[in-house]
C-alpha cells in the first residue's frame, strides 16, 4: 500500500463537510483523497470499505455540528453540551500510547510515529450509544489489528484493555465523586480486537477527530454500544485475564462487559428495540435497532457460543 508523505499542505487538503457528500462519491472510485496529520500529511489512495453490512453510500451521514455539539465525555461533564465545550482545554501535543503487558514490543509509541505507519481508511459506520441514540460517522482510520500486529502479542495475551487520558485540572468531572471511577477504561477480547471492522479513529469527515470526539485517537467498535469505543487513548494492555472496565464497575446490572448491540436485550430502565438518530427531525419516526448495530454478518461468528442474554 502506498503512502506518500508531503511537507506541504496544498488547499484541498482539508474538506469542506458541505462539499464532502460529493466526495464520497470520488472515494468509491478509488481516486485519490488527501488529509492532515499533525504536521505531515498523508495521501493515499481510497480503500474499498470492509465488511459494510450495507452499501456505505446508501447510509445517510449525520452532519457534523450533530455529532460535535452532542457528545458523552464524562470527564468533562454528564451534560452533552458541556462535554463539548471543556473538551477543548485539552491539549494534544505532545502525545504518546503506552503498550504493555503480554506484547513482545511494548512502549511508549510517539501518536505521529503510529499514524505515519499505517495507510486511513475511511469507514462510513453506524453508531449506537446505550441510551438509545445512533448516528452514522465517517470515520478516518486504521483497523487496531495493525497496531497490534506491530507490538506482536504474546500467546498468554487473551483481552485488550484501552486507557482514557486523566488530566484532572482540565477534567471537572473528575475532581467530583462520580459513579465512574477515573481514568475511563474499556477493553474487548483479543478476536474482537483482531477484528477487521475494530478501527482506531483519529479523523471524521475528513479531518482530525474534535477533542469532544475523542482526539486525537480513539476506538471505534461499530457492532457495540458507544460506551465501548473509548476516547483519547493514553494506554493499550494486552492481559491474560479479562478486566473489568469503568462502566461494568460502576454499574455491574445495567452495563456488561460484551455491549453488543440487541435490540431483544433491554436496559434494565429502558427498551433497546428502537433508536432515534442524532439531527432528525421531531416527527422523524424512530428506526428499528438492529443485531449487533447491522453487522451480524461480519461478527455473528465472534459469538456464536456465546448467551447474548446472559452475556451483555
Ligand atoms: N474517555 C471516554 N470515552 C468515552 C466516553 C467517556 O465518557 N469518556 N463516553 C462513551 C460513550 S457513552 C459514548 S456513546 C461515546 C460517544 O462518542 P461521541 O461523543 O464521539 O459521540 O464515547 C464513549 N467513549
Ligand atoms: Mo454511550
Amino acid at each position: 500500500m502506498l503512502i506518500k508523505i508531503q511537507n506541504e499542505l496544498p488547499e484541498h487538503a482539508i474538506t469542506p463537510p458541505e462539499v464532502y457528500a460529493a466526495r464520497r462519491t470520488f472515494l468509491k472510485y478509488g481516486l485519490t483523497t488527501t488529509l492532515t496529520l499533525g504536521s505531515g500529511l498523508l495521501s493515499q489512495p481510497a480503500f474499498p470499505q470492509l465488511g459494510q453490512a450495507e452499501d456505505p453510500a446508501k447510509l445517510e451521514l449525520t452532519p457534523l455540528k450533530h455529532i460535535q455539539n452532542y457528545t458523552n465525555f464524562y470527564e468533562y461533564s454528564y451534560n452533552k453540551e458541556d462535554s463539548s465545550i471543556w473538551a477543548q482545554n485539552l491539549t494534544l501535543d505532545p502525545w504518546s500510547i503506552e503498550i504493555n503487558g503480554a506484547v513482545a514490543r511494548p512502549g511508549h509509541y510517539h501518536l505521529e510515529d503510529i499514524l505515519h505507519r499505517f495507510p486511513a481508511e475511511e469507514r462510513i459506520y453506524r453508531f449506537r450509544c446505550v441510551e438509545a441514540w445512533a448516528m452514522v460517522v465517517p470515520w478516518l482510520g486504521f483497523p487496531l489489528a495493525d497496531l497490534l500486529k506491530l507490538v506482536e502479542p504474546t500467546s498468554k495475551a487473551r483481552f485488550v484493555q484501552f486507557t482514557s487520558v486523566l488530566r484532572p485540572e482540565v477534567m471537572p468531572n473528575t475532581r467530583r465523586s462520580s459513579m465512574l471511577i477515573w481514568p475511563y477504561t474499556e477493553a474487548l477480547r483479543l478476536d474482537e480486537a483482531l477484528h477487521p471492522l475494530t478501527l482506531l479513529a483519529f479523523g471524521m469527515y475528513g479531518k482530525p477527530l474534535a477533542k469532544q470526539n475523542g482526539a486525537p485517537l480513539r476506538l471505534v467498535v461499530p457492532w457495540k454500544y458507544g460506551f465501548k469505543s473509548i476516547k483519547a487513548i493514553v494506554k493499550i494492555s494486552l492481559l491474560e485475564q479479562q478486566p473489568i472496565s469503568s462502566w461494568s464497575l460502576a454499574a455491574p446490572k445495567d452495563y456488561g462487559f460484551y455491549a453488543n448491540v440487541n435490540p431483544s436485550v433491554p436496559h434494565p430502565r429502558w427498551s433497546q428495540a428502537t433508536e432515534r438518530l442524532l439531527g432528525s427531525r421531531f416527527f422523524t419516526p424512530r428506526r428499528r435497532t438492529e443485531l449487533f448495530n447491522g453487522y451480524a454478518e461480519q461478527v455473528g461468528e465472534l459469538y456464536s457460543h456465546l448467551d447474548l442474554e446472559r452475556n451483555f
